[in-house]
């Protein structure tokens, strides 16, 4: 179906500054609406996220500039044009925009359009959003299978202030039954968490993501032990219903070659960090490890990769292959990782975010979607697309109404299926 119009606007996005969202109308009366989110720490190597700069406006974090990309650059090439070609469409703009990292027209322009085009032609189909993903990737994707859920319970790092130095502690469910009874298992373990904390006399503030920020914690590993507490508490075991997935965001406390944890008084050297990772993962029931080190520390990728390998545990690359194929690659050949972090806006187009997801499904990389801390909006995109290409896991924040929206998305998804 023709693309008739689109326009974009301003809206507020979680942490309290302007996101895009975009509205595509079809020949047919089709509408599709999608909105981007944004990052609080994200990697150098992300497609850009344009901002106005304007210091009056929102502190010059407005987005007219990229609206205003859209609606007077954007639109008047793509009216007019087939939107089941979600290829084409964004070819057209990765090409309008020429640069590598979508700095000229903004990654954030470029993938709401891209999103709306795709949320359009799906209404104009009649079919959900993961459905026409696969369609138009042709994907192989019996459906059987839908993500788990990742859920990040404590936060420090860039998203929390006085908390831990590592950025994310996550409960991942990893137990057979349905997505909503394996969100139920880790939300109560949640709420149990919570109890632990405060007998810890530790604060129970959140942070960006919905997940206790609990100032006052003296050592990056002392999570392990109240997650571990509160899961039990919550009658569930470790290991076997929910086990432990960490977001170091390691890029964030390496300065001058060194990983800095302030909470331990340490600097480290790669090697020397790479240890403390393997005896924690000796020790504690931990599924998956992300960012581990900084984003551009490859050597010691490697043999951070031999280390998970052997233990059987994902290895993810976030900041390290920002959802581009070119790093992804580069991640394959040299035995960097075995599993990436995909997010959307890392890299600025469906198109470009499908086909990073399946080369790392065709050399066996488990593929986990994920919201973004700064500004996350109430699209539920991430999950369409995690449940069309086959994600084993979702990472979301357990609370707050832009989080669970994408865990309601899911179960949606879930009774549609009849996997309920
Ligand atoms: C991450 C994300 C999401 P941010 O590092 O994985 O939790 O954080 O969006 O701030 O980059
Ligand atoms: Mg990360």
């Amino acid at each position: 179906m023709k693309i008739k119009s689109i326009n974009a606007y301003e809206i507020i996005a979680s942490g309290g500054y302007p996101s895009i969202e975009c509205r595509v109308e079809l020949a047919d009366g089709s509408v599709g609406i999608a909105s981007v989110p944004y990052g609080a720490s994200a990697g150098s190597h992300e497609a850009t996220v344009l901002l106005d700069g304007d210091k009056s406006r929102f502190n010059g974090k407005g987005m007219l500039k990229a609206v205003q990309n859209i609606n007077e650059i954007i639109a008047p090439k793509l009216v007019g044009l087939e939107a089941d070609n979600q290829k084409n469409i964004d070819q057209i703009m990765i090409d309008l925009d020429g640069t590598e990292n979508k700095s000229n027209l903004g990654g954030n322009s470029i993938l709401a359009v891209s999103l709306a085009v795709a949320r359009a032609q799906s209404a104009s189909k009649k079919v959900d959003l993961f459905e026409h993903i696969i369609e138009t990737f042709e994907i192989k994707n019996d459906l059987k299978e839908l993500p788990s859920p990742m859920v990040v319970v404590i936060e420090g790092g860039k998203h929390a202030h006085n908390s831990t130095d590592l950025q994310e502690f996550c409960m991942s469910a990893v137990s057979n039954h349905s997505k909503f009874d394996q969100l139920r298992s880790i939300l109560e373990s949640y709420h149990a968490l919570k109890k632990v904390l405060e007998e810890n006399k530790l604060s129970t503030n959140v942070g960006n993501e919905g997940a206790f920020a609990p100032e006052g914690i003296d050592s990056n590993e002392a999570p392990f032990s109240f997650m571990m507490e509160a899961i039990g508490r919550a009658g569930y075991v470790p290991g076997k219903d929910i086990s432990f997935s960490i977001d170091a965001a390691a890029s964030e406390f390496y300065k001058s070659g060194k990983y800095i944890l302030n909470l331990e008084e340490k600097t480290l050297n790669s090697n020397e960090l790479i240890k403390v990772y393997s005896g924690w993962l000796d020790k504690y029931p931990i599924v998956s490890l992300e960012d581990g080190l900084n984003e551009d520390d490859w050597d010691n990728w490697v043999e951070l990769n031999k280390i998970c390998k052997e233990r059987g545990v994902l290895n993810i690359g976030d900041d390290l292959t920002v959802t581009n194929q070119q790093r992804l690659q580069k991640a394959i050949d040299i035995n960097a990782i075995n599993s990436i972090l995909i997010k959307l806006n890392q890299i600025g187009s469906l198109t470009e975010t499908v086909e990073t997801c399946l080369l790392a499904k065709k050399h066996g990389f488990a593929t986990i979607p994920s919201h973004r801390g700064g500004g996350e909006t109430n699209d539920t995109s991430m999950i369409d697309l995690a449940v069309a290409v086959g994600s084993k896991f979702i990472k979301v924040g357990p609370t707050r109404g832009e989080r669970v929206a994408k865990y309601n998305r899911l179960f949606e998804i879930e009774r549609k299926l009849g996997l309920n």
